[in-house]
Order: structure tokens, then C-alpha cells, then sequence
């Protein structure tokens, strides 16, 4: 890994870089537009200055971003960190009251907030002790607003804040999938890392590459995905607000996209349409934020011919840290610690696991957590120097991790440990599931049951005869003392914003 000096700017580091090596490629293509890297630069240098001049922003303040996936989310972004502020990014789809949450935990006095999204936004200022001023921006790039108008007379050029490479430049909220948000702070040298770390060495694009994806970049995995990887290379990347399977692959086949980033649910919807569209562009798709169920893997490989890179990051570490190469990616396995990075699988007594025992997945490297005002999580997360990042995994002889839940999706049933995405996996392969989720829940004999959520494909009935044919099919995929004890059908499972589904809720919901 690189070593940092003690002075740096993520902001300037990452795009002054690209601008001045790439001033005419094409950095972001939206719509019919296409920014190049000048372009992009010149944008955020202006806002820069909106910042800095006309909001009174110093090094060190918080700026809350609200927006959709757009070019000028990105632009604001640099222009915050080149501001030396604090950037808070938010997803488009928070309501008020988590504005308002949000805003409280950070101390954010300045929002910028796409127009198309100013309803909650103004909710959220009249009630909130924290956000004083907001100043509005087109995200769709239809029309002149606030943002335009007080960028037009500024320079197109701003110097950088002269930031230490341990200032945070950004704090990021986490999605939910265990209760309430919580912020975790990242420094300059981290945004820095992470290219340096899972791009570098997993992806490695070059300046030809085209990067796409659905993840929001106010969720971290959006953020390197969308924002610094492709911008650390000067690669373009094709952002849309909204994409649906068919609209991902019209757009990997009409702009020759070479590097996608999804979720499961979306990597195995778009494998039934695979068979219609050009995808020989592609030569590697991520997945994150979710379990990837070897069947989803095995069947984008066998439609794309692409083998998924199934990578484990976390909010709290701010992106990747176990991964592999497209190449040596096998179905079943998530990889090794990405060069940087280090992580061991521990027992409850903190001694390490034997090869394939299970355990807790304990990780360091350059990235690591620092949550906001949260003593107690922070001592629970970070431990004699490891991040215990919730999930459980066995590590094999060969040092390649294998993935087993996240620690609160094991089921302890009449002794037997068993881990709620394999029993997922297992539902996932018959024909008339389209999603699922399976928890523990309470029983008196057993201690827990292995409970399964479903939601059903169009047309099937949701009868008991259903339910029986999907606990067969478990029990003739895997051990049959997993199969699901009881099965419910449901119309949709309850999700974060990022697409995660929390199972919290179902757990919660079985204890009453
Ligand atoms: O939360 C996650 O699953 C995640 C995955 C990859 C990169 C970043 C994040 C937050």
C-alpha cells in the first residue's frame, strides 16, 4: 500500500489528477450529457467557492448532500472535500424525520439538496435544531437554480484546503440493517486507500474502462464505485437515477460498459433478460451489500459468461476489504483479504478458528471503524486493534473465506448452528421463489426453528401445499435439518434504503 503524506486532499488528490492527465476523456455520461474530466473539475471548483464565499463553509464544517446518482452530486462532492468540509451524504429516499436524524448526530448546518427532492428537505429544516440553510441544485441539469446562479461568477479554479491526511472528510450513515443509523467517520487517507486496496488490486481499470452501477453514492459502496474508482483512473461512468434490469443492460450494451456494480436481487433479474442484450463488454461485475446466493453466481456466469466478484465491505471499514479477482473467484467463496488488509476468523473466547470452523470475522487494514459519538459500539466493533465486523465466516486451509451469516442470522436449532443464507440459497434455487428471508424463530422444544419468509413468483398460490413443496426442495438441496420449519408467504420483504433486507424486523416481529 502507498504510504500517504501527512498533508493530503482527497478531493484534489483524486480529480486535480484525472483533470489535468484526462482533461478531455469523458468523465460522467447522463442522460445526453457528457462531462468531461475539465468539465467536472471546473464544476466543482466553482461550487467550491459558493461553499467557501457565499456559505461561510471552513475546513472541518459538515455539509448534508441530498440527491439522486448525478453528475452534480459528484461535482458537490468534490467540491466539499475540496472545501476541507465534512461531506454527510444522504440517500434519496429519506423521509424528513431521518433528515432530521441525521442532520442532529452530525451537526450539519448547510444542506445542498436536489430541487426535485426540496418537500422533505423543508420539512426537515423546520424541524430540526441543526440545518439553518439550504441551497438547492438541478440535478437533472434541466434548468438554472440556486447552485447555477451563484456558480456563474465564480473562478473556475479553487485551491484545495490544505487538509491533514487524518482529517475526516466524510461520515457516512450505515443502512439499518440492525436499528437505528449509526455515522462512521472516514479520513482523508482512507477515501484514498480504498483505491488503493480493492480497485488497484482487484479491479484494476484503466482510463478505457466504463464504470456503471445502481448503488446510491451516498451509500459508500456507491460512492468508490461510482465516484473514486473510476475517477482514480480517469475512466467514464454512466450514471442514471433509476435502473431497472432492462435499462442496465440497455445501457452496458448501447455505452460498451466494462465494469458494473449491483446487488443480488438485481444481478438475478437481469439474468433472465441476459439472453437479449450485447454484454460482451463486460468483463467484471460486484456485488455487494447483500449474500450472493450461488445459484444468482453461477447463473450470471453461465447467461454473461462473467464471474461476479462477491465482495465484504461494511460502512464502518468504507468499502471492500475481502475479495478476488474475477478469474480466481470460486461459487460459494467471497476470497481473500485484500492485499492491505488482514483478517482472521475467531471463537467467542477470541482464540483463532481452526481452517473451516466458524466464527467471527475479525479484519484491519488501512480503513477501519471510527463511529461518531458511539463509545459503546465503537469498543464492541473495534477490538485490540481488529474490526469485528458482524459476520460470521470460516477461513479455509488456502486462507480464502467462506461466507456464513451475518453473526445475528445464525440459528441455533436443537443444538445444530445453522446459517440463514444457506437455507436462502437453498429456497432461492426453486423455481417459484423470487426472494426470501429466513430467520430463527423462538420455539419452546427446539430453542429456535428455522423460519423462512417468501415472496412467490407472479401467479403461484401461497397454500400449504406450497409451502410443503419448498421445505422438500431444501431438504433435498442441503442438510434436511435445516429445512424451514414454517414457511410464510409475504408480498415484500422490509428492506433499507440500500436494499439490504433486515431481517431485524423479522426476528423482532417472531419475538412480539
Ligand atoms: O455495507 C456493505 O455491504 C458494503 C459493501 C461494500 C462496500 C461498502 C459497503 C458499505
Amino acid at each position: 500500500l502507498r504510504a500517504y503524506p501527512g498533508q493530503i486532499n482527497c478531493g484534489a488528490a483524486l480529480l486535480d489528477r484525472a483533470a489535468e492527465r484526462f482533461p478531455d476523456r469523458p468523465a460522467y455520461l447522463y442522460r445526453d450529457r457528457v462531462w468531461s474530466y475539465a468539465e467536472l473539475k471546473a464544476r466543482a471548483d466553482r461550487i467550491a467557492h459558493v461553499l467557501v464565499d457565499d456559505c461561510g463553509i471552513r475546513p472541518g464544517n459538515r455539509v448534508l448532500i441530498r440527491g439522486a446518482n448525478t453528475p452534480m452530486f459528484v461535482a458537490i462532492w468534490f467540491a466539499v472535500m475540496k472545501a476541507g468540509a465534512i461531506a454527510v451524504a444522504t440517500m434519496p429516499l429519506l423521509r424528513a424525520r431521518e433528515l432530521v436524524y441525521i442532520a442532529g448526530k452530525a451537526e450539519v448546518a448547510l444542506a445542498l439538496c436536489d430541487r426535485r427532492l426540496e418537500e422533505d428537505m423543508a420539512k426537515a429544516v423546520a424541524a430540526s435544531d441543526h440545518l439553518q440553510r439550504v441551497v438547492h441544485f438541478a440535478g437533472d441539469l434541466a434548468s438554472e437554480d440556486e447552485l447555477e446562479r451563484a456558480m456563474a461568477g465564480k473562478p473556475e479554479s479553487f485551491a484545495a484546503a490544505d487538509t491533514a491526511a487524518d482529517d475526516v472528510c466524510l461520515i457516512a450513515f450505515t443502512s439499518g440493517t440492525t436499528g437505528q443509523p449509526k455515522g462512521c467517520m472516514h479520513f482523508h487517507r482512507d477515501v484514498m486507500a480504498i483505491n488503493d486496496t480493492f480497485c488497484r488490486h482487484v479491479l484494476r481499470p484503466d482510463e478505457t474502462d466504463v464504470f456503471t452501477g445502481s448503488p446510491p453514492i451516498a451509500f459508500t459502496f456507491g460512492l468508490g464505485a461510482l465516484v473514486t474508482f473510476p475517477v482514480s483512473v480517469g475512466a467514464a461512468t454512466l450514471l442514471s437515477e433509476q435502473f431497472t434490469p432492462e435499462t442496465t443492460l440497455q445501457a452496458i450494451q448501447d455505452h460498451r460498459v466494462t465494469t458494473l456494480f449491483s446487488a443480488p436481487t438485481a444481478f438475478r433479474a437481469m439474468t433472465a433478460l441476459a439472453a437479449d442484450y450485447d454484454l460482451s463488454s463486460l468483463t467484471r461485475c460486484v456485488s455487494a451489500g447483500e449474500t450472493l446466493p450461488g445459484p444468482v453466481w453461477e447463473g450470471w456466469r453461465k447467461a454473461t459468461g462473467v464471474r461476479i466478484i462477491d465482495g465484504l465491505g461494511s460502512t464502518e471499514m468504507l468499502h471492500i476489504f475481502i475479495a478476488e479477482r474475477p478469474e480466481n473467484m470460486r461459487a460459494g467463496l467471497t476470497g481473500r483479504a485484500i492485499p492491505g488488509y488482514e483478517a482472521r476468523v475467531v471463537g467467542e473466547d477470541g482464540r483463532d478458528c481452526a481452517p473451516g470452523e466458524i466464527g467471527l470475522l475479525a479484519v484491519r487494514g488501512p480503513t477501519g471503524v471510527r463511529y461518531l459519538d458511539n463509545p459503546e459500539r465503537q469498543a464492541d466493533y473495534a477490538r485490540g486493534g481488529w474490526n469485528f465486523t458482524g459476520d460470521s465466516y470460516a477461513m479455509e486451509a488456502d486462507g480464502w473465506f467462506r461466507y456464513a451469516a451475518r453473526s445475528d442470522d445464525m440459528i441455533i436449532s436443537s443444538g445444530y448452528n445453522i446459517a440463514g443464507p444457506e437455507v436462502e440459497a437453498a429456497l432461492l434455487t426453486h423455481p417459484d421463489v423470487a426472494e426470501c428471508a429466513v430467520v430463527g424463530a423462538p420455539d419452546e422444544e427446539r430453542g429456535q426453528v428455522v423460519k423462512a419468509f417468501v415472496v412467490l413468483r407472479r401467479g403461484v398460490a401461497n397454500g400449504p401445499a406450497t409451502a410443503k413443496a419448498l421445505q422438500d426442495h431444501v431438504k433435498a438441496e442441503i442438510a434436511p435439518y435445516k429445512y424451514p420449519r414454517q414457511v410464510a408467504f409475504v408480498d415484500e420483504l422490509p428492506k433499507t434504503q440500500t436494499g439490504k433486507v433486515q431481517r431485524f424486523v423479522l426476528r423482532e416481529g417472531e419475538e412480539g
